[in-house]
Order: C-alpha cells, then structure tokens, then sequence
C-alpha cells in the first residue's frame, strides 16, 4: 500500500494528503514529529532534504509536494485533476507555482514580523497582487479550472482560506471568498482542516525556526 510521511500542519504535506482523499486512494499515514523524526538517519535515507511529504508507492518513492502530485495524477487518472486543454493546464500549473514560489513564503512574514514592519507591509501588498492574479484567472467559475476541482485549487486551497486569519482580508476578492467557503466544505478539506490550536501551534512552530534561521545567518545579532 502506498506510504504517505506527513505532519498535520504541514501546508505541503496537506497538498498531498487533500489529493489522495479526493482521489480516494488507499494509503498508510505515516506521521513524523518535525522536531527531530525528520533528521533521523532512516528517514534521510526517504529524504535526504529532510522535508515532509515524502510517498512511496510499491516502493517507489517521491519527494517535493508538486513531484508528488503529478506522479498521483499520472498513477491515479480517476478522478481528473488536471484539464488537457493547453491554456487550462497552463493556468493549473501557474496557481500551482505561484503559491509555492509567491504567495507561501509572503505568509512566514504575516507570521513572524510586526503588523507596522515595512517587511510585513511589502509581503500583504505583494500577496495582494496575487490574489488579484488568482480573481483574473478563477473568473466567476466555481474552480480555478472551471467546474471541476483541480491541483490548482487543491495547492491554493491551502493556503488562500488562512489570509484572513493571518492578517489579510480576502473582501476585495469576493470570487476568492466563495471559493474558499465552497472547498472548505469538501470532506478532504474537512479532514485534514487545522483548528484554531493547531493554526496557533503552527505558527509558533514558524516563529521558533525563523528566529534560529535569522540567528545563524547574524550570530552578533
Ligand atoms: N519544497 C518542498 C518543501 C517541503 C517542506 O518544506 N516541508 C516542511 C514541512 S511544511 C518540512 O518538512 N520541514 C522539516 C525540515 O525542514 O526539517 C515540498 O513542496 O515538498
């Protein structure tokens, strides 16, 4: 059976955890605690970059969420999350990739920087261009793609529905605010949905390995 290594408030663990429920594949969870289960030698054996997730599928394994996701949809058809027209698959891909690379590392700002900072000022004007990026391309259609669910909500969607609770309100994007109130029903976006403790554990957990990221980079700091 398929092995899944997972942290419940990993937003990247989620991407994968959402994708095997929608797709209703079977599959082991296999839970890491990230203060240490990460770096022990058989798991940097899974993973050297000691990072969640991590599959391995009749002993095959991948690492890297969106790698992960591709190798599902490929493996796993059934139901679609990905659209064969070109231009639609271009806008799944550009979601994807611009919460990975624009939009995920803005929110460790939200997190860890003061409201009146010009660094958590700059990462809610940059956020804001991408949500008015997400509101070209999601339209009025339920879905990023449409009608039908794809990795582009599925990636978006964990993390879009936690702006307003970190600090950046979503009433300027009224498609946006739909969207999130309609996959956040979704039983796979039930399950694995953080509460309010695990939100706060998380960015407790954010803050501590920032302020040790921050401290190695200026020791006289
Ligand atoms: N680019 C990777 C990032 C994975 C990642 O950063 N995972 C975090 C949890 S959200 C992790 O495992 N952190 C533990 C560590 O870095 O030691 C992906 O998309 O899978």
């Amino acid at each position: 059976m398929l092995k899944f290594y997972y942290a419940p408030l990993s937003p990247n663990a989620r991407r994968v955890w959402i994708t095997l429920l929608e797709k209703g594949i079977d599959f082991e969870p296999i839970l890491l605690k990230l203060n240490g289960d990460q770096l022990q030698p058989e798991f940097l054996q899974i993973n050297p970059f000691h990072h969640i997730p991590v599959i391995s599928d009749d002993g095959f394994r991948v690492i890297e969420s969106l790698a992960i996701l591709d190798y599902l949809e490929s493996k796993y058809p059934s139901p679609a999350l990905l659209p064969n027209d070109s231009q639609t698959l271009a806008q799944v891909r550009m979601v994807q990739t611009v919460t990975a690379n624009e939009l995920f590392p803005k929110t460790i700002s939200l997190i860890c920087d003061s409201p009146d900072s010009p660094q958590f000022l700059q990462a809610v004007q940059h956020i804001n261009i991408v949500l008015q990026f997400f509101m070209e391309i999601i339209g009025d259609r339920p879905f990023f793609s449409g009608d039908q669910l794809t990795l582009a909500d599925i990636v978006a969607g964990t993390v879009v529905p936690f702006l307003p609770k970190l600090g950046v309100s979503l009433n300027n994007y009224p498609q946006l605010q739909n969207w999130c109130e309609q996959i956040n029903q979704r039983p796979a976006w039930q399950k694995t949905q953080l509460s309010d403790a695990d939100l706060e554990e998380f960015k407790r957990r954010v803050k501590f390995l920032v302020k040790l990221r921050r401290s190695q980079m200026n020791p006289g700091n």
